[in-house]
């Protein structure tokens, strides 16, 4: 499409989608000031680049807040798509800082959360295996006869694993209503992608498990957008199982510890120069879509949201001790901790 073409979205939406967008950024940038003055706990994973495939591939989706909507499992590099789905900014800083006030009251530090009202579930950690959860879930959507979809993001690198290959099979087989959004960001920590695979593009796995499988420039938020309520309209019409591979770079390390010695620095610098946002941005101006005034209140409404919970999350009480026990085993007796009741004698 023309550079001119806003794919039929009107002038809120394309504001809309520019806050998520920023929003995504400012959100992970107030993460590393707070690491670096010790308030996160875990690692830190930016998606400095990828913003625009998490938003615009949520974006086409039906995002509700009672339980009837489509269903998104996102990953640590998809938190523009977890915003949109309605996870809130507090509860992403409470859970990089371990809260005992955040969703997981301080278990893990980060995304592995979850609220079926709003319809997402954060990641288990073995990569891949989320296909085989959201088949499950988008095989439930079907044998009710509802008209709700999934959508379930992962790596370049998990797309490799065993479980990824059993999973997309069965939900193929099984016609389930959920898209796959693979983000190939060119590396698996230190593994480059020539390496985990040889097909061209993730694109070409698609046809193997017969299904359909389109490939977009993601550092592009509204070819994304407009691939993906594409491919929506076709699992939501009964095809089935989709595919959309997002093509971008990661332009930090794996993690904030992960100083990426291994890559090129050139290719760093040619991807900096097809940033998301600063494109998005110039091209809401070029097409006056926006005027710099509008743009510069969002980037400053971003800016002090984020702000203003990174402070007030901060002052928030780390777990209490005895709190870790819950949650481990069912029929808890906390007088024992961290041993399963006797089973009753028949
Ligand atoms: C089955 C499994 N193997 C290894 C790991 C450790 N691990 C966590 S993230 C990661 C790299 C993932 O790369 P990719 O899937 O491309 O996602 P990206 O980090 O690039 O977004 C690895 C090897 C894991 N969590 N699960
Ligand atoms: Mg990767």
């Amino acid at each position: 499409m023309s550079d001119r073409s806003s794919y039929g979205l009107g002038r809120a939406e394309l504001h809309e989608l520019y806050r998520a967008l920023t929003l995504t950024r400012a959100a992970e940038e107030r993460l590393e000031i707070l690491q670096k003055q010790g308030h996160v706990t875990g690692g830190l994973y930016r998606s400095l680049g990828q913003e625009a495939g998490a938003v615009g591939a949520a974006f086409a989706l039906r995002r509700r807040d009672d339980g009837t909507g489509d269903f998104l499992a996102h990953t640590v590099r998809a938190a523009g798509a977890l915003f949109l789905f309605g996870g809130e900014l507090e509860d992403f800083f409470r859970q990089y800082m371990a809260k005992g006030s955040g969703p997981t009251r301080g278990r893990e530090a980060n995304l592995h959360w979850f609220d079926f009202q709003k319809g997402f579930v954060g990641p288990v950690s073995p990569l891949g295996t989320m296909i085989e959860i959201m088949a499950g879930i988008t095989l439930t959507f079907r044998m009710r006869g509802e008209e709700r979809i999934g959508m379930v993001f992962y790596g370049d690198g998990a797309s490799s694993t065993g479980a990824w290959h059993e999973g997309l099979n069965f939900a193929a087989v099984q016609r389930c209503p959920l898209i796959l959004m693979v983000e190939n960001n060119q590396w698996a920590f230190s593994t480059p992608t020539h390496k985990n695979t040889r097909v061209a593009t993730f694109a070409d796995k698609g046809p193997g498990y017969g299904i359909g499988a389109d490939s977009v420039d993601g550092t592009d938020v509204l070819e994304v957008f407009d691939t993906v309520r594409r491919a929506a309209a076709l699992v939501r019409a009964g095809e089935g199982t989709r595919l959309v591979e997002l093509r971008y770079f990661r332009r930090l390390g794996h993690a904030q510890h992960d100083p990426q010695e291994y890559v090129d620095p050139a290719l760093i610098e040619e991807w900096e120069k097809r940033d998301p946002i600063a494109g998005y941005r110039d091209r809401m101006l070029r097409n006056e879509w926006a005027t710099e005034e509008e743009l510069s209140a969002i980037e400053e409404e971003v800016f002090e949201r984020c702000r203003i919970a990174a402070e007030s999350v901060v002052e928030e009480p780390n777990p209490d001790g005895p709190s870790a026990v819950y949650d481990v085993y069912t029929d808890l007796d906390i007088a024992r901790p961290w041993t399963r009741a006797e089973p009753a004698v028949p």
